[in-house]
Parts: structure tokens; C-alpha cells; sequence
């Protein structure tokens, strides 16, 4: 201890001592003096990135961001350091080239936020062509006065530049010191100011760093210029995946497939063929939660109607890695598997897929998707296009005012209702449509508590006293933990769900149509939450602890099988008839295509889910960890364990071609993505089943 206090007072001696000889040697004022150009190089840059976030982003999170201040000041003494090296005479133009190329990342980061709500990536440069007609921004002037401001850093850089050349700067500076010696202790400020940066970070800045999708956070954080750089090589990347390997990853496709069965007609073949279609995207709707009531108050009583009339898959998984909501779209849409690295969704948007949509439209559908946020949230702008959708009507084809802002972005309220009259218009103009609305009000953190409405989640009594008068006595329950705070959030959503029956049923539209609903993926809330909810007692109103004999452990296992998202298919048609029931065989995201497909009479060969209707009992549900899911057992591949679902005996055999059947259809998967082998042109052998 005593050593390090002496440690500690030595070097604030040193540092005291330097200070002062600094100061005696008017040392700061004479490094200003000799590095006016690079200081300059430094002050434009990082004042650049500062505006662009400052104009672009106005949140008070955004204005008190100063880690992108670090990370910008970091980057730009880094790129200024190796200016040094160059010769006084060229040193000008070192800057003002880099300058310039920093200047017009933040100059066209500006004009694509102005049209995008978002940043820019070399990926979409591809779409530039659609700026013009995009329609989801319309804009009068392309460039605004606010792209422009960043030109007065290339402005006050030549003025300088002239102003010390009069001075005959460039002919002396070089006197003092060395470059290299300059060049290296500059990239050492640099280097310092990177780590300072580093052991900032949270790991949710990590993991969204890692992502690249959540653009506006990346910039917030990170400032614009390290986004930018992490952009290319996100970019790069999947070319550099898909370089090597592809005869390989085709041989194995072509096997695969050639194994495949066709199709076989059951009951449900061609039952809804030729029937409009709304599918709702239910944001982390769990099926766990359509079990429960508080007070008499079913959590989700719209949910439960729907359930009740239609066709529903109580046992039904979702199959999502990182990329969450996009990768539900994305099997939702093609059978495929999330990719083994990034998401398919921001990676691979460019690839050949075989989707729903698309099959639908060589029946004569006209395809839509609609969803109230941000259209380059999840890529979807680009992605959606690649899908088969006709049209995306995104936030900027939304009214989103202040007060109809929950969570995310606009309420479900609110976009079910806006949504319902640009349906009418679709209907009106088109003999067949197919039209999938994505949800977001019930999104994590489920923290806007205020704006769910009323929904209680303690229990709640009326007593009579011994004098015969009542009261009212609230015995704490699930209020203030995240899994009430999500009840009462999916309330909500199930009520805006309500309203949208309402008024698609008021709007004529609900005649002829099918009605398809599923959770995309499960709400992440904590085990403990649940450990709270399912051992409660209603008859003493106490919460079993742990300790106590009665206490039922929500474990892993319940957990991960507690994931189940719903499934439903509804129509007036089917209420009351013999498919109006439940399904608990055990079911993935991926059966959707070829179980539909059966129904409305397409057919994708390169599914990798099956029909249900033809599974039936022998399903298998595969997760893009390699766990999976029959009617018979659950397996954890990370454990290398299982939890037995029936009374049925259980081989090491049925493991081991389960495990394999999964690593293998994941291979397949990924590669049929990565390697576009879905793409007629580059993949030759493709044929047509
Ligand atoms: C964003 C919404 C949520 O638009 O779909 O995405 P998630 O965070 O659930 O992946
Ligand atoms: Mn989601």
C-alpha cells in the first residue's frame, strides 16, 4: 500500500515537474504554433462528425453522447498523425484530401438521413438509383442547407493553408523536430484515446457495434466515421464468405434437395387457395402469456378469440438467431434458417430467394408489407424488395404524431388504423392481395408503462368487513417486474389487435380473407420473473420461496420450451367447421411456406420446413444453435442433453440422427444463402422441381 502510495506521489511529481517546464518553455503555445495545420485537420474533422449527429439525430441521448466525440477525435489524430511523414511541401495536400473525403461522408450521411431517417451504407449504393422514387421520403430539394454547412471545414482549411504560406510556415516547421518522432507520438495520442474509448464501451455498444444495424445507435455512439469503416467491412464480408467453398456447398445442396419428397395432397390442399391474406408480424408475442388472467382479465382476450375460431398451432417455435425480428421474416418468408454469421437480412439482402410472396404473385396477388418504423431498420427497405413485396410502406408513409408514440415508434393503435385505409385502397384496386403488417408497440423493454392503458397485474379482492361494508385489497403480485411490465404491454397490443378486427370487419375487408397471426420470436424476460409468476398462491396470497417444498423451479429446459410463439390461421370461413381447432403438433417458423403452401396451392421445392398436415406427429423443429425440438424430446446441443416430452423411450440413435438431420439442414441453409445458390445464374445445376 505504501508502495503504491509512493508510486502514485513520484509520478504526480514528475507530472508536475514537466507541466512546469512546459510552461516555462511555453511549450503548449508553441506546439499550437507549429501544428496549426494539423490542429486545424483535427478541430474540422471532429466538429464535422459532431454537427451530423447534432443535425441529424435530435435526442437528448444523442447530445450527451461523448463517446463519439473520443472515437472521432481518435480517428482523425490517427489519420492526421501519418501526415507528419509527408513532406512539408505535400503536407497541404495530405490534409485536404483527407479532408475532403471526411467532409463528404459527413456531406452524403446528411442528404441520406434527410431522405432515410438513417445512415448510409456502401451496400445500398446499388439503390441509389431509386432515390428519386422511392416515395418513402418526399423531399423537395435534394440537398438542404444543413448538407452544406460541413463544406466550411474544407473552407477554413484552404484559409489556413494560405494564411501560413504567406507566414512561409511550411519552410520552417520542420526545423524542430523530427517527422517520424512527430508522426509517432501523434499516433500514440491517437492510440490513448482509442483505448480511453475502448474501456468505455458497455457490451450492449459491443454487441450493436458488432450487429451494424442499429445504424442511428452506431453513430450515436461511435460517431460517424468509425461507422462508417465498420460498415465496409460488414460489407465486405460476405463476399469474402462466399469465396471459397461453393462447389463444395453445391454438391451438397444438390444431395439435400435430391432426397427431398415431393409434395402429397391431404385435406387441407388447396383450402384457402385464391383468398386474400393478412399475416401479422405479432412483436414477441408468447403463447405462454394467451393462458393467463389477472383478476378475471384474460392478458390476451383477442389473441384468445382468434385462437378459439381459427386453426391453432399451440406448440409452435420460432427460429430466430441475432437478427430477431428480420430473421422471422426472413424463415417466415422462405423456409431458410438465420445465417450462421450476421443476419440474412443486412448481409445477404442482394441473394436469390424463393418466398411466399413471390408465389403468390404468379397466382395473381398483388403483395404489400407495412410497418411504422424506420424502413432501413433491419434493412428491411433493400430486404423486403428481395422478399417479393410489391410495396413497403414504411414510417414515412405513416402520420406519426407525438401522442401516438409508444415504444419504438408509432402505436399499434394507430398503424392498424392508418394501415386499414390504405387496405381499402388496395382492395379496391386489386382483385387479389397478400399483405403483412409488422407490430412494434410490444417491444422490449416494455417500459412505457403509462401508455398500455389500465391492466393490473397484482391480484386484487373485494373483502366484507365483519360489519358487512366491502373494501378493496391489492396483494403485490407481478407490479414493477418486467414480466408484468410485458403483460400489461401484450394487453395492449392484443387490444389494438381487437380495433383492427373492427375496422377491417367495418371496411368490408375481412369477407374472403384469411386471417394468419404469428409471435416472432419470445419477449427475452427474466427466469426469475417467471419463478415469481408460477409460484404464487392464490389461496394465501404469499409467493413460494425457494426453500419451500412446494416451490416448482421454472429451469432451463421450461424455460427454452417456454419460448413458443403463436400460430394462427383464421377465417369467418373455417369458424365452426372441422380445422377450427388446436394443433399441438410440435411446429417451426420454417413449416409455415410448405404448410401454407399446401393450403393456397404454391409450392416452394426448396423448403426446409415440411407441411404440418403431412408431418404431423413426426415433426422436428430446428434452432439455429443446433438445439432441436420433436413431440418426443427436447435436445441442447450446447449441454449435449435432453428432456424426454412423452413416455416414449428415448435411443442414442434417435439423438444422433436428430443432431446430424439439424447440423446438416443448418449447413444447407447457410450455404444456400451465402453462396446464392437459390440464383439461376450463378448456379447452374439449379432446376426448376
Ligand atoms: C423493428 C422491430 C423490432 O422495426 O421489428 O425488431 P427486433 O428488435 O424485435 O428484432
Ligand atoms: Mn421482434
Amino acid at each position: 500500500m505504501k508502495r503504491i502510495k509512493n508510486g502514485i506521489n513520484n509520478l504526480w511529481k514528475i507530472i508536475k515537474e514537466k507541466c512546469k517546464k512546459m510552461k516555462e518553455e511555453h511549450a503548449v503555445r508553441n506546439y499550437f504554433k507549429n501544428n496549426v495545420l494539423f490542429i486545424t485537420f483535427v478541430i474540422t474533422g471532429v466538429l464535422n462528425s459532431t454537427l451530423l449527429r447534432f443535425l441529424s439525430m435530435h435526442t437528448l441521448e444523442n447530445y450527451l453522447s461523448w463517446k463519439a466525440i473520443l472515437a472521432d477525435t481518435a480517428i482523425v489524430v490517427a489519420i492526421g498523425s501519418f501526415g507528419y511523414l509527408v513532406k512539408p511541401k505535400r503536407r497541404f495536400a495530405y490534409y485536404m484530401g483527407f479532408n475532403i473525403f471526411l467532409t463528404a461522408i459527413c456531406m452524403i450521411n446528411s442528404v441520406y438521413y434527410t431522405f432515410y431517417t438513417s445512415f448510409a451504407s456502401v451496400s445500398m449504393l446499388s439503390l441509389t438509383q431509386y432515390i428519386g422514387d422511392v416515395g418513402d421520403a418526399v423531399v423537395e430539394n435534394v440537398i438542404q442547407l444543413k448538407d452544406l454547412v460541413y463544406i466550411l471545414s474544407p473552407i477554413a482549411m484552404i484559409i489556413v493553408h494560405l494564411k501560413l504560406k504567406k507566414k512561409n510556415y511550411y519552410k520552417k516547421v520542420d526545423l524542430k523536430s523530427d517527422r517520424k518522432k512527430r508522426a509517432l507520438s501523434t499516433l500514440g495520442v491517437a492510440g490513448l484515446l482509442g483505448v480511453l474509448f475502448l474501456i468505455t464501451m458497455s457490451s450492449l455498444d459491443v454487441s450493436r457495434f458488432l450487429k451494424q444495424w442499429n445504424k442511428e445507435y452506431v453513430v450515436m455512439r461511435f460517431g460517424i466515421y468509425v461507422y462508417q469503416a465498420n460498415d465496409v467491412i460488414t460489407s465486405i464480408q460476405p463476399k469474402i464468405n462466399s469465396m471459397f467453398g461453393y462447389d463444395q456447398a453445391n454438391k451438397e445442396f444438390t444431395e439435400y434437395f435430391s432426397d427431398i419428397e415431393p409434395p402429397v395432397t391431404n385435406e387441407y390442399t388447396n383450402l384457402l387457395k385464391g383468398k386474400n391474406v393478412i399475416v401479422i408480424h405479432g412483436e414477441s408475442m408468447m403463447t405462454n402469456a394467451m393462458e393467463l388472467s389477472f383478476n378475471g382479465q384474460e392478458v390476451t382476450p383477442n389473441l384468445n378469440r382468434l385462437a378459439r375460431e381459427g386453426m391453432f398451432f399451440n406448440n409452435f417455435y420460432s427460429q430466430v438467431s441475432v437478427g430477431t425480428s428480420s430473421d422471422s421474416e426472413l424463415t417466415y418468408n422462405t423456409s431458410l434458417m438465420p445465417t450462421k454469421s450476421g443476419t440474412a437480412f443486412v448481409s445477404y439482402s442482394d441473394r436469390t430467394f424463393i418466398t411466399t410472396p413471390k408465389l403468390l404473385k404468379e397466382q395473381g396477388y398483388y403483395t404489400f408489407s407495412m410497418h411504422a418504423n424506420n424502413a432501413d431498420f433491419w434493412n428491411r427497405r433493400k430486404m423486403h424488395n428481395s422478399l417479393g413485396y410489391d410495396r413497403f410502406y414504411s414510417k414515412a408513409d405513416y402520420k406519426v404524431e407525438k401522442e401516438n408514440i409508444i415504444g419504438l415508434g408509432l402505436s399499434d393503435k394507430e398503424f392498424f388504423k392508418q394501415s386499414v385505409e390504405k387496405m381499402k385502397k388496395i382492395n379496391e384496386k386489386n382483385e387479389k392481395w397478400y399483405g403483412l403488417l409488422i407490430m412494434l408497440s410490444n417491444h422490449t423493454p416494455f417500459s412505457d408503462t403509462e401508455k398500455y392503458g389500465e391492466f393490473n397485474v397484482d391480484i386484487t379482492e373485494t373483502i366484507t368487513n365483519e360489519d358487512g361494508t366491502t373494501e378493496e385489497v391489492t396483494y403485490p403480485y407481478m407490479e414493477g417486474t418486467k414480466l408484468g411490465n410485458y403483460f400489461k404491454s401484450l394487453h395492449y397490443a392484443d387490444s389494438a389487435l381487437g380495433e383492427f378486427m373492427t375496422e377491417l370487419e367495418e371496411a368490408g375487408l375481412l369477407e374472403n380473407t384469411v386471417f394468419i397471426l404469428y409471435g416472432d420470436h419470445d419477449a427475452r424476460l427474466p427466469k426469475k420473473d417467471y419463478n415469481r409468476l408460477y409460484n404464487y398462491d392464490m389461496e394465501t396470497h404469499e409467493v413460494r420461496d425457494k426453500d419451500d417444498p412446494l416451490y416448482k423451479e421454472y429451469d432451463s429446459y421450461q424455460y427454452e420450451l417456454g419460448r413458443k410463439v403463436p400460430f394462427i390461421i383464421w377465417s369467418k370461413d373455417l369458424i365452426g367447421t372441422q380445422y377450427n381447432t388446436t394443433y399441438s403438433y410440435t411446429m417451426g417458423m420454417y413449416d409455415v411456406v410448405p404448410t401454407l403452401g399446401n393450403m393456397f396451392g404454391f409450392y416452394n421445392p426448396y423448403a426446409l420446413g415440411h407441411d404440418i398436415f403431412t408431418t404431423r406427429e413426426n415433426n422436428i423443429v430446428v434452432f439455429p444453435n443446433g438445439n432441436w425440438v420433436t413431440n418426443k424430446v427436447y435436445y441442447n446441443s450446447q449441454k449435449e442433453a435432453y428432456l424426454s416430452l412423452s413416455d416414449q423411450p428415448i435411443t442414442e440413435e434417435e439423438i444422433k440422427k436428430n443432431t446430424d438431420y439439424t447440423n446438416k439442414l443448418l449447413d444447407v441453409s447457410n450455404n444456400m444463402i451465402v453462396f446464392d445458390l437459390l440464383n439461376p445464374e450463378k448456379n447452374v445445376n439449379l432446376e426448376k422441381k
